[in-house]
């Protein structure tokens, strides 16, 4: 039996391609979903994973598949409805999972033979048992997994072309902040893996670079923060040998050795969500935790920094309470706090999410035209009307932000920091000359956008 599992690229998001440079691997990252699910299949199974990330390949000229199984983030659901119309025209059954497939069911049922909603891992074997016996199901859900079963990845699956590995070794997130996907779709339970698992798994990635995908690795109560310490301790322990990078909350600065235990097992930067510069923003997304008392920003940062741990922040731009200014006021307080990058997004409303419900009940979804408009929620792009900022301000505030903060002496300024305490100088400029590269093609993309926009408003006025 043969399975193509199939992660479908966002032509507005892939605009690199491997071949031309290698520095191109460093902008695509491995769909760990589908080598967890490559994992979780039986041997008679002959399993490839295709990531169009690094060039859709020619499916005619492949052999026919027995199953092909496409799993989608919000933003990669037309071009996953593309490639299942290809399989299902050649009588090839199709399967589609994973986050959009769960908040957008009916949708995705009208496009596909089969799906599966919330975390597979409890359901993909009967799935395939059913295709194998040709019952395969309209719908299977998974729930949520018992957190001890998750399999190790396939990472010997997609074994070139990426400069990162990646692995999970918790799910679920308490927080719930208004824009996320993660505590409807992963429940708002922190579950932990085993350690013994993870340490096992990291051991079975070829890649020295690691992109560990947790939502939180230290979670919010003091026995998240124990267990991350027994993780990092165990890592150590097995000399691993990986540098890795990792998101969590801003917290992550107030334990001095969890941040020396992590240092030692190989962490190398950190991916914070800041949201928003005021009190007033925090509290409209719902992000309690950095809302403590007394929490010194620039501070916390450099705390982190001491342990040769880069931190990247990011921000949201869109919100209720934002007006004209502050792509600018973002770029000051991101300095201030001392941040080595900075990605600000744009307030996005993703099905499943608070903020999808709110916007819609308000009817402040402005690109609605689904599923071609899906291709637009890559959080790069305003999809929405904003309170107090329309199209084109709010696309010169994202411009203004990302100008101010990438400008040459602000870079020159971040990098002369790094390299007068020895952490890791070329990574933070490398970093930082990315992103303000970025720019230019942020331009252009807005630019185009803004007809996309215009077209698809005057049909509307014409229909
Ligand atoms: C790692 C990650 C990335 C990586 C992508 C790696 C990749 N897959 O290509 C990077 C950094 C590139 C990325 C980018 C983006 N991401 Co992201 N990302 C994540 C993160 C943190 C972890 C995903 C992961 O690997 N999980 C581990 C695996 C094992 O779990 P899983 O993917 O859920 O898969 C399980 C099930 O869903 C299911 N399943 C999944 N696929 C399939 C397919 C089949 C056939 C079946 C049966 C089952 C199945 O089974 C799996 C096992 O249980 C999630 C948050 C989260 N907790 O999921 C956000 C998340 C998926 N990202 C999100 C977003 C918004 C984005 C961006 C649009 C914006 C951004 N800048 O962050 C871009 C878009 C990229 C694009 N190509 O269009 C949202 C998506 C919401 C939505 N409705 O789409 C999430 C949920 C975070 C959030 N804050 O809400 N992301
Ligand atoms: S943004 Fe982070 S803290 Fe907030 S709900 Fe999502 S994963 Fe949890």
């Amino acid at each position: 039996m043969r399975l193509y599992l199939i992660n479908p690229s966002n032509p507005l998001v892939s605009i690199v391609n491997v071949k031309e440079s290698r520095w191109n691997r460093y902008r695509i990252w491995k769909p760990l979903s589908l080598m967890v699910l490559a994992g979780l299949t039986p041997a008679e199974w002959e399993v490839s994973i295709v990531d169009e990330n690094l060039g859709a390949p020619d499916y005619a000229a492949m052999p026919l598949p027995d199953l092909v199984g496409i799993t989608a983030f919000t933003s990669q659901a037309n071009r996953a409805y593309e490639v299942a119309a290809h399989f299902r025209r050649l009588g090839v059954p199709v399967v589609m999972g994973g986050i959009h497939a769960t908040m957008r069911l009916n949708e995705v049922m009208e496009r596909t033979d089969s799906v599966v909603t919330r975390e597979a891992d409890g359901i993909w074997p009967q799935v395939l048992e059913d295709v194998r016996h040709g019952s395969l199901k309209r719908r299977y859900d998974g729930g949520l997994a018992e957190i001890s079963e998750v399999p190790i990845a396939r990472h010997d699956l997609l074994a070139t072309g990426y400069a990162c590995g990646a692995i999970q070794t918790t799910r679920g997130c308490p927080l719930n902040c208004s824009f996320c996907s993660v505590t409807a779709f992963n429940g708002a339970h922190y579950r932990q893996r085993p350690i013994p698992d993870v340490v096992r798994e990291f051991q079975s990635i070829r890649e020295k670079h690691v992109l560990v995908v947790d939502d939180n690795l230290i979670g919010t109560r003091p026995d998240h923060i124990a267990r991350a310490k027994d993780l990092f301790r165990a890592m150590a322990q097995a000399n691993l040998r990986k540098k890795w990078i990792a998101q969590a909350t801003i917290n992550f600065a107030d334990d001095e050795e969890l941040l020396a235990l992590a240092a030692k097992a190989g962490c190398r930067g950190v991916f914070i969500g800041f949201e928003s510069p005021t009190p007033e923003g925090l509290r409209e997304v719902g992000k309690k935790f950095n809302l403590l008392k007394g929490r010194d920003f620039r501070t916390s940062v450099q705390r982190i920094q001491r342990h040769n741990i880069l931190v990247v922040g990011s921000f949201i731009i869109g919100l209720d309470i934002d007006e004209p200014g502050i792509g600018k006021h973002i770029a000051e307080v991101a300095s201030q706090y001392g941040v080595d990058n900075l990605n600000v997004l744009f307030l996005t409303p993703l099905p499943g999410t608070r903020l999808w419900d709110q916007m819609k009940a308000q009817d402040r979804i402005a690109l609605n035209g689904f599923p071609e408009d899906w291709k637009y929620y890559t959080l790069t792009f305003p999809v929405a009307r904003y309170a107090h900022l329309s199209l084109d301000g709010i696309i010169a505030e994202m411009i203004s932000c990302d100008r101010s903060f990438y400008s040459m002496p602000r870079i020159l300024h971040r990098v002369w920091g790094n390299v007068w305490q020895r952490r890791q100088p070329l990574i933070a400029l490398v970093g930082n000359l990315s992103y303000r590269n970025n720019l230019q093609l942020s331009c252009k993309a807005y630019a185009d956008f803004k007809r996309y926009w215009g077209d698809r408003t005057n049909s509307v006025k014409k229909s």
